[in-house]
């Protein structure tokens, strides 16, 4: 049973590495399932952040799926 518990831990961990290395989904930064990301949901993701106002084509400092959709980690 011990080995089976490490094994689910390895994996676990091995998944969510490489969730973090192919770079956040949207649903994964709209912490508040509201479709939107707001400034704090993206200050998260320090690449994010610093695309944010470049990202957010209509300046309402949010961004939707589709303006999320052109940022490049
Ligand atoms: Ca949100
Ligand atoms: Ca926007």
């Amino acid at each position: 049973m011990k080995l089976v518990h490490a094994f689910t831990a390895t994996t676990l961990m091995f998944v969510s590495a490489l969730s973090f290395a192919s770079g956040l989904t949207f649903a994964d930064l709209d912490s508040n399932d509201d479709a939107l990301i707001s400034e704090e949901e993206a200050s998260v993701n320090m690449q994010l952040s610093a695309q944010f106002s470049a990202l957010d084509l209509d300046k309402d400092k949010r961004l939707t799926s589709r303006e999320f959709s052109n940022f490049k980690l």
